[in-house]
């Protein structure tokens, strides 16, 4: 089966989303994810002008090769664009053979290991009361895990807080905002929240915190063990994670487990992370890490460490990366949980699926391929528009983490 054309898609239902689809003269095609938030354009370029020329006339079915070729091939490796591009790439050409074989993409990965994917959710609010209301929200859903954040007193604009009434959407339109942060008044605030969330929630419920790399690893360290009572499923990126052996100095003061890995793209930015067991959960995407082929071998890599995986799910990773998340959370054994940042409905109407959430879980569905598709006249009625990530300055003026 040969590639016979490939093609981007550059649509905005409501966000940014950059679409692979990839053909064959078989009249299969497949769909890959390449949205990279707020640099949505670098990745289209990265793929149309040095990507496609070389697919044309290449073997659909040699997808270990073609993601070798692209990687190696390359010369210059990793970074977020060059491994988002790699991954559309490997996505369509999962899809593809799933279709080819007439069989969903996890039952090519080894098959359903479970019957769902625990998934969780976001819950989010201006002050305390109003996140333990959105937290009761989400349970009266079906959700059995939450992320909880709120609105840190003294500072204007939180990381997690909406809009008035607006869905949590970090990207806006227009250059990018300024936002204001103290860490200070945060780790203050922090295990105040938790505990009020803890206490309306009872002991069952799987509670999430994401700190958004914002301290340093003696600041973490503190935060964690303030957290434990508060029994949390898991505390997020808390500090950058350039410098892997910092998680050392967190591990060493407290027993909340530790995620990291939504801003990675290879393995070899967490296997210090996994071979000292400094961390308890894997945050590596489909998207920004290379695609299913090297996810499922980092995830086999991070199982005979004891760390578990929790890919990244926000709404700047769209539905085909949703479903490639999905496979392969439900196929490989040390899944641990999956993030769900729901998509508005037009994105979802732009990208129809047959992965589906019920009481708690998600399920890739069975239809061939990864079950996603994407209705290219809606998209067209939606162009792409320039979006960024907002920034963070100190109290002071300096520029931090965002
Ligand atoms: O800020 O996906 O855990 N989820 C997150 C997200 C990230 C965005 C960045 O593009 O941290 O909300
Ligand atoms: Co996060």
């Amino acid at each position: 089966m040969k590639i016979t054309d490939a093609r981007l898609i550059v649509c905005s239902p409501d966000r940014n989303f950059v679409t692979l689809r990839i053909d064959t003269d078989e009249g299969i095609y497949g769909l890959g994810d390449a949205t990279l938030n707020g640099r949505e354009l670098a990745v289209a370029s990265y793929l149309q002008e040095h990507v496609v020329p070389c697919l044309i006339g290449r073997d659909a079915s040699m997808i270990e090769d073609t993601w070798q070729f692209l990687y190696r091939g390359a010369y210059w490796r990793r970074g977020p664009v060059t491994m988002s591009a790699i991954a559309a790439v490997d996505m369509a050409l999962w899809d593809i053979k799933g279709k080819a074989l007439n069989t969903p993409v996890y039952n090519l990965l080894g098959g359903a290991s479970r019957q769902g994917c625990m998934v969780y959710t976001h819950a989010n609010g201006a002050d305390i009361a109003e996140a333990v209301d959105s937290v009761q929200k989400h349970l009266a859903e079906g959700y059995l895990a939450i992320r909880a954040q709120a609105g840190v007193p003294g500072i204007a604009s939180s990381y997690g807080v909406p809009k008035a009434g607006k869905p949590y959407e970090p990207a806006e339109r227009g250059l990018p905002s300024e936002s204001v942060w103290s860490s200070e008044r945060y780790l203050r605030f922090a295990p105040k929240l938790m505990e009020a969330v803890r206490a309306s929630v009872g002991p069952d419920v799987h509670l999430l915190h994401d700190v958004h790399h914002r301290l340093t690893p003696i600041q973490a360290a503190r935060l964690g063990k303030e957290l434990e009572p508060h029994d949390l499923f898991w505390m997020e990126d808390p500090v950058p994670a350039e410098l892997q052996e910092g998680f050392r100095t967190i591990r060493q003061h407290t027993t909340t487990p530790l995620a990291v890995g939504e801003v990675f793209n290879s393995i070899y930015d967490a296997h210090e992370l996994i071979r000292n067991q400094w961390i308890d959960y894997l945050r590596m995407t489909v998207v920004h890490g290379g695609g299913i082929t090297p996810l499922k071998k980092a995830a086999d890599f991070a199982a005979f460490y004891h760390v578990k995986t929790g890919f990244h799910g926000a709404t700047d990773l769209s539905p085909v990366t949703m479903a490639a998340a999905l496979h392969l959370g439900l196929a490989i054994h040390n899944f641990g949980i999956q993030e769900h940042m729901p998509h508005t409905a037009l994105t979802d109407e732009v990208f129809p699926h047959s992965y589906r959430f019920e009481a708690g879980y998600m399920h890739p569905g069975d239809a061939p391929g990864l079950g996603v598709e994407i209705d290219e006249t809606l998209a067209a009625k939606y162009p792409y528009q320039r979006a960024y990530l907002p920034t963070a300055r100190l109290l002071d003026g300096t520029v931090t983490d965002w």
